[in-house]
């Protein structure tokens, strides 16, 4: 059986459900509705059609602000070296969800599916959940791989430095760094594993931040690519097709020439991500 946990701006924003909100019939088959507030990738407000709708679906409605008062002290020191601008905002922890959801979510939930609103489906998002299976011995997170050069951006300094590095490299053989856009959290794992708990240590941030230069503005998917250059054992990565990614903005600034190399995917693509606005294609 399987059950929703939606992130709200707070218990009331269940009703009513407002005009103009983007129908999530593609993945939850129930008529959600959600609301995207503010720009991307803000705090989301889910409608429901009504509290029965709810109880059927076994929906747990989470309070941003409750879970944010969990989450800042764990993500505070992370978030100045992965958000844009210089200082910490509180609210800003939301966007470090992820990193930290097995120390949020009570101990019975075992694995959690989290997705961009921007996304559209092109199966059962059920079956992504097949995918836990065939993580490898010690990995903990699900993640595709980042389909722009934009960590070979953000890593100029330490590839400068280190001619021969896969950091940053696009693939299959490079470490192009990864898109949090669909990500497989198992949180049993993740509460396991020691060494992915090391690295949320503020000390272990400053090293590896330290180490390869990294200043980023993308919130939890920085931290995911920076521990996965040092820990690729962390991460399963999906493949491509389940997280399309879209945008096209670094080949028009200045990666031209190696864009396509990140760019390209093969296969039937089962989760479209219309990142940066980008539109989705039609059926
Ligand atoms: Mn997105």
């Amino acid at each position: 059986m399987f059950g929703f946990s939606l992130v709200c701006c707070s218990p009331s924003s269940l009703l009513p459900c407002s005009p103009g909100g983007v129908c999530c019939r593609d993945c939850l088959h129930a008529g959600l509705r959600f609301r995207k507030s503010g720009l991307h990738p803000g705090p989301v407000t889910a409608c429901l059609r009504s509290r029965e709708q709810a109880l059927v679906l076994r929906v747990i409605v989470h309070d941003v602000n409750e879970l944010t008062e969990k989450l800042f002290p764990i993500v505070e020191a992370m978030q100045k070296h992965f958000s844009a601008g210089s200082g910490t905002y509180y609210s800003d922890s939301i966007f470090f969800l992820s990193v930290a959801m097995h120390r949020i979510m009570p101990k019975e939930i075992t694995q959690i599916i989290q997705v961009d609103l921007d996304l559209k489906y092109k199966t059962n998002i059920r079956d992504l959940f097949d995918e836990f299976d065939n993580f490898p011995e010690g990995a903990v997170i699900g993640i595709a791989r980042e389909m722009q050069p934009v960590y070979r951006h953000t890593f100029w300094q330490y590839r400068r430095e280190n001619p021969q590095t896969k950091v940053g490299e696009p693939p299959p053989d490079g470490l192009p760094g990864f898109n949090s856009g669909v990500l497989l959290l198992n949180l049993e794992a993740m509460r396991q594993s020691k060494l992915y708990n090391q690295l949320l240590e503020p000390t272990m941030v400053q090293k590896l931040t330290e180490k390869y230069h990294f200043k980023g503005h993308l919130g939890d998917q920085d931290f995911f690519t920076m521990v996965g250059m040092e820990h690729p054992e962390l991460f399963h990565v999906l493949d491509c097709t389940w997280n399309r990614q879209l945008c096209t903005w670094w080949r028009d600034h200045g990666y031209s020439d190696v864009f396509d190399q990140y760019f390209q995917c093969e296969g039937e693509v089962k989760i479209y991500h219309g990142n940066c606005n980008t539109p989705i294609p039609e059926d």
